[in-house]
């Protein structure tokens, strides 16, 4: 049975040059922040053809005339590149369809914006990882499309959410969320608080080499989630960054730091029960591979010293944004429940305290690899 939605798709639909008869859609909802629907369309072969239906999140991307000028930029960027290198660009990029007014998105009466792309077929997503060499794809994957826009021109990307990554000014909303407590709950959240507060000296590390030019600004994703990678039902491997709303300069570290707080961990970011959270370091050891595998050559000492030290930042600074949007009441991430963010918050702190116990094997890990890479 398909998922109810409170907007009507075909006449959002109608405002787009598809081909064939829609027939119907399924709701896709794994991400925390837009509405994404697959919609399925049956053309004159008989044959049914899906895309993928969005509502752009204007609430976290305010402009999202910006935000679809640095989509389509990059789009076509890897589309050639896809092209040119006799990849299969249906499958290997991510495609804006426009409207029939030749926008990139469409603005409804209400004033909602929906965007759409081609349907990457005969993939799949993942939310926790069942083979290890399913993360090592997806480090591939991720390290491929950093090296593939690395050319890019930075100067033309809009910044989509001003300073995403850069900790130090998370770490102050922070710290204004708790001093205003909109809704009331940080009396309830004492513990968790002091957590973050008191890891306040690890917000400005990489912000502080970033700014003393001992780290490069690179063009990077910024939401490396394991669920942000397409992999090939067949093969597994990765094909397809997407999501690719964070698009912007950034440290490669902010990439590699989120997809081990994501992936390498061993439980759910939701799971209430913290017993089941810890780093795994097979996991760990799989994507550091994957990833310097493909992104090795390019990156500094420097970086891939910090790599170790990103998970625990990138962890740090999702527990935070969790945690400061619990205390907000609630307005960012998509919740399921009223302590959606609260159990989301704890699985990171619990994450993080992980990775500090065990930051030594994995800086030896990191540097076995990269030794090795480097032969
Ligand atoms: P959010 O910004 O909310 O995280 P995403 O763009 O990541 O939204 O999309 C949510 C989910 O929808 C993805 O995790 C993936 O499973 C699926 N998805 C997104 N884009 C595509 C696509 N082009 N083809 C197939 N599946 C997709
Ligand atoms: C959001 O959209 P999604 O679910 O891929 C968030 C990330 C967080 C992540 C936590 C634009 O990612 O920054 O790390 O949730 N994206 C945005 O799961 O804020
Ligand atoms: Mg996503």
């Amino acid at each position: 049975m398909q998922a109810q939605t409170p907007f009507k798709l075909e006449e959002i639909i109608a405002n787009f040059n598809l081909p064939g008869e829609y027939i119907g859609y399924k709701l896709s909802n794994d991400g925390h922040i837009n509405n994404t629907y697959i919609i399925n369309f049956k053309e004159g072969s008989g044959k049914t053809k899906s895309y993928l239906l969005q509502l752009i999140n204007t609430n976290v991307f305010k402009n999202p005339d910006e935000l679809m000028e640095n989509i389509v930029g990059v789009t076509t960027y890897l589309r050639k590149i896809v092209i040119d290198n006799g990849g299969d660009p249906e499958r290997e990029s991510l495609n804006v369809y426009f409207t029939k007014d030749n926008q990139p998105y469409y603005k409804d009466a209400d004033g909602n914006c929906w965007r759409i792309y081609n349907f990457i077929t005969n993939a799949h997503s993942c939310q926790t990882i069942d083979d290890p060499k399913t993360f090592a794809n997806a480090a591939k994957a991720f390290g491929k499309f950093q090296c593939l826009l690395a050319d890019y021109p930075s100067e033309t990307l809009h910044e989509t959410i001003p300073n995403f990554h850069n900790t130090v000014s998370r770490f102050a909303d922070f710290e204004k969320a708790v001093e205003n407590d909109i809704a009331g709950r940080a009396a309830g959240v004492t513990q968790e608080i002091d957590f973050v507060l008191s890891r306040k000296d690890d917000t400005g590390i990489l912000v502080n080499m970033l700014k003393d030019g001992k780290l490069p600004l690179r063009v990077t994703h910024n939401d490396t989630k394991l669920n942000n990678v397409m992999l090939d039902n067949e093969t597994d491997e990765g094909i397809c960054v997407i999501d690719l709303d964070t698009v912007m300069p950034g440290l490669s570290l902010y990439d590699f730091g989120d997809s081990i707080r994501f992936g390498a961990n061993t439980a759910a970011e939701d799971e209430k029960d913290l017993s089941k959270v810890s780093l795994s370091l097979p996991l760990y050891r799989e994507y550091v591979a994957g990833y310097l595998e493909t992104a090795g050559a390019s990156l500094t000492e420097t970086e891939v010293e910090y790599l170790p030290f990103s998970a625990k930042l990138m962890t740090l600074e999702c527990g935070m944004r969790f945690l400061g949007d619990y205390l907000n009441g609630d307005t960012y991430f998509r919740v399921a429940y009223s302590d959606h963010n609260l159990d989301r918050c704890r699985t990171q702190f619990k994450l993080v305290e992980d990775i500090e116990r065990k930051m030594d094997e994995m800086q030896q890990i990191t540097q076995e690899i990269y030794s090795q890479i480097k032969k």
